[in-house]
């Protein structure tokens, strides 16, 4: 399906909400949309051992933020080397911006390429029931590829469906740090939903499953954007 006007939307949840999850099912409905997952990148800088993935794998394992600076240094030269930075691209964030001073910086840059984000949407989960889900997660670095061994299970036990390469667990999916990473979330939450709620763009889906939240979100979409024939 293909959008009529370009979208650049980022996704806001608790760990473990599903934001990869939704985006891969948006990515599916709506091939034209690419997407930069923040944690994705950072995971894939610690396994090529760069300085960036160096100073990252610190902070992620003990359930922290990675410094505003490194993360708006990241990502704004994803956006300009994939050449998004322009008023007719299509793209979403998934977990970046994540506090008020990213969202700035990022606003800023976006701004001088008029390619500002038009939807930011917060998938809102009862945290409840999420700490399950995310003992059960077993991750395909390379690729970004989210399985659960109860929800989504691979198709052979512990292999990518695609590559059939091994899975591997997440560091940060104790239950320990993913305290720590829901503590922090709802710290940054409440100031960042004003940031755009004041800029006119926020909407909330809710929903204790992936299979509620994604109809949802899929026609705030296509309400917003609309469909070419
Ligand atoms: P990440 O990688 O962005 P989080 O903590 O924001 O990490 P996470 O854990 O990746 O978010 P998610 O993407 O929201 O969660 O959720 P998901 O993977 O789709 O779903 C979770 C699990 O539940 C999966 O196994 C999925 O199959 C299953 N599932 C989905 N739906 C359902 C359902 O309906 N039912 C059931 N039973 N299961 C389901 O960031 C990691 C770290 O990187 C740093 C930080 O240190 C962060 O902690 N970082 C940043 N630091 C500073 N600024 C930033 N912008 C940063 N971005 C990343
Ligand atoms: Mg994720």
């Amino acid at each position: 399906m293909t959008l009529a006007r370009p979208i650049r939307l980022l996704l806001l949840g608790a760990p473990g909400s599903g934001k990869g999850t939704q985006t891969s099912r948006l990515l599916n409905q709506f091939p034209s949309i690419r997407a930069i997952s923040s944690g994705d990148v950072l995971r894939t800088q610690i396994a090529a051992g760069t300085p960036v993935g160096k100073e990252a794998s610190t902070y992620i394992k003990n359930g922290q933020l990675v410094p505003d600076s490194t993360m708006v240094g990241l990502i704004t030269s994803q956006l300009s080397q994939k050449g998004w930075l322009n008023q007719s691209s299509t793209w979403l964030l998934d977990g970046f911006p994540r506090t008020v001073n990213q969202a700035k910086s990022l606003r800023g840059v976006l701004s001088k390429s008029k390619a500002n984000l038009n939807l930011v949407v917060e998938l809102d989960v009862d945290q409840r029931i999420i700490l399950d889900r995310i003992e059960a997660r077993w991750v395909h670095v390379p690729s970004g590829r989210v399985y659960n061994l109860d929800y989504n299970p691979p198709k052979v036990p512990f292999k990518d469906d695609v590559t059939g390469e091994p899975l591997s667990k997440r560091e940060d999916d104790t239950a320990e740090v993913f305290q720590r990473r829901l503590d922090k979330y709802n710290q940054e939450i409440g100031p960042l939903k004003s940031f755009y709620a004041d800029i006119g763009i926020l909407s909330t889906v809710s929903g204790n499953t992936s299979d509620i939240i994604y109809p949802k979100l899929s026609k705030l979409i296509l309400d917003k954007f609309g469909t070419t024939a």
